[in-house]
């Protein structure tokens, strides 16, 4: 090889690992870590936090302290990572991502990284990476996806909240528009954002100003009842925009495990209270109705079945699994045998390390399945998620409105990457969803 090296292999060394606590963009305490490296890289990742979170999660460890934070804070969790993964990954090289996440699941022991805690290894798994990545010089997507990183991802974007991230009556939690008719990220950002003001006022005309507080993703959270008044909303926002439903699709993310009652296996949305195959022809006639291209967790978090059934009766839809399969591999295996699905939400802190993300991406695209990187309700602003995006060639990315500083992070983020790559800038478009 020509040139000078730079760096020796003691200076990849990790020489400190530093936790401290943070705040979240709910106002929630959440961790941070610092990895530095002999050579003077610092690599740093804050860990989001769910709200309808997935009964197989990987567990968030939590003080539980009532008199601290209400019960919120994470100062056990800041103490494992200054002493438990402190000594544990201080000396290892930075670049063995692979090694240094198995040393810490090996310690941890438990299923579920009860022991250790989920938000404390992800931030450190996601900073070792940053550290890496610093050290050879190189933005973090192209550390991870080599110089074939080039596509970014279609920007799903939350921009009408319900559920349990806005104080309406939405059964379903988010209303999504994806801009799909343009020839580049930067471009379907700005649709998504024009139609995103256009919405705001729509919903001031219509309902007044209190229409238009935001949810916690940033979406509107108009005092809205039904599912179709909704998307009614965004369609129309869509139109007064200047675009078309070829411009713009829909999507929604239902969490339905949020609004099931599983003594009685019924659930409530809307107001009524649904079976089963009720539910299944809502949303039949809603895919009539409406341009959604993008479904996801419709059921509950166990019906694989049901998921199945549905990702069979439907075409030109992505059917996304989140808390169905918690991006853990043994989850996704399940869905994949039954045919549940044809899309996993990605969400690193759900399994707790970069490495297991990995193999859960891997497993997607070995099945023919869609990959979407996903943000949580509760987040930073750490825009790790959008290099992921990028460096993993998901074309996808879920990750709120275009509002918000911890979700606008991403998107900034991610036009820098546009603007770096320059003409090597690859979109997909509508191609993503196929
Ligand atoms: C979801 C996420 C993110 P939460 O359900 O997909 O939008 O919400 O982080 O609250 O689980
Ligand atoms: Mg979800």
């Amino acid at each position: 090889m020509g040139g000078t090296t730079r760096y020796v292999d003691d200076d990849f060394m990790i020489e400190e690992i530093h936790g401290r606590l943070i705040l979240d963009s709910r106002g929630n305490p959440t961790v941070e870590v610092d990895v530095i490296t002999v050579g003077g890289a610092i690599g740093r990742a804050a860990a989001p936090a769910g709200k309808s979170r997935g009964r197989y999660e990987a567990v968030e460890l939590r003080d539980l302290d009532k008199s601290k934070y209400r019960g919120m804070s994470v100062y056990k969790a800041v103490e494992i990572i200054n002493n438990d993964i402190a000594s544990l990954l201080e000396g290892m090289d930075c670049r063995e991502q692979e090694a240094i996440d198995r040393t810490m699941i090996e310690y941890d022991g438990t299923p579920n990284k009860s022991k250790l805690g989920a938000n404390t290894m992800v931030a450190t798994s996601l900073a070792v990476a940053k550290a890496a990545a610093e050290m050879y010089g190189l933005p973090l997507f192209m550390y991870i996806g080599g110089i074939n990183a080039r596509v970014l991802p279609v920007p799903i974007m939350n921009i009408l909240n319900g559920g349990k991230h806005a104080g309406n009556e939405l059964s379903i939690q988010e209303f999504m528009i994806i801009p799909v008719n343009a020839d580049s990220f930067s471009e379907a950002l700005r649709i998504g954002v024009e139609i995103y003001h256009t919405l705001r006022d729509f919903l001031t005309e219509k309902y007044g100003k209190i229409a238009v507080n935001v949810g916690d993703e940033g979406g509107f959270a108009p005092p809205m009842r039904q599912t179709r008044e909704a998307l009614d909303a965004l369609m129309k926002a869509i139109d007064m925009a200047g675009y078309s439903e070829e411009d713009a699709k829909l999507g929604l993310d239902c969490a339905a495990s949020t609004f099931f009652d599983a003594r009685t296996k019924r659930y409530f949305l809307d107001g009524k209270e649904l079976s089963e195959e009720e539910l299944m022809d809502f949303y039949l006639t809603l895919l009539k109705e409406y341009p959604i291209i993008y479904l996801e967790d419709p059921f509950e978090e166990e019906a694989f079945e049901t998921f199945s059934l549905l990702t069979r009766e439907t075409k030109g839809v992505l059917v996304v699994g989140d808390d169905l399969f918690v991006t853990n591999p043994k989850r996704f295996r399940i869905g994949i045998e039954k045919g549940a699905c044809n899309a996993i939400l990605v969400k690193v802190n759900q399994i707790g390390t970069l490495t297991e993300t990995m193999e859960v991406i891997d497993l997607a695209k070995t099945n023919g399945y869609r990959a979407v990187i996903s943000h949580r309700s509760g987040e930073t602003e750490d825009s790790t998620i959008a290099d992921l995006a990028v460096g993993f060639s998901t074309g996808l990315i879920k990750t709120g409105a275009p509002a918000r500083g911890e979700r606008t992070a991403k998107y900034n983020q991610l036009l820098r990457i546009e603007e770096y790559l320059g003409d090597a800038a690859r979109f997909l478009g509508i191609k993503a969803f196929k």
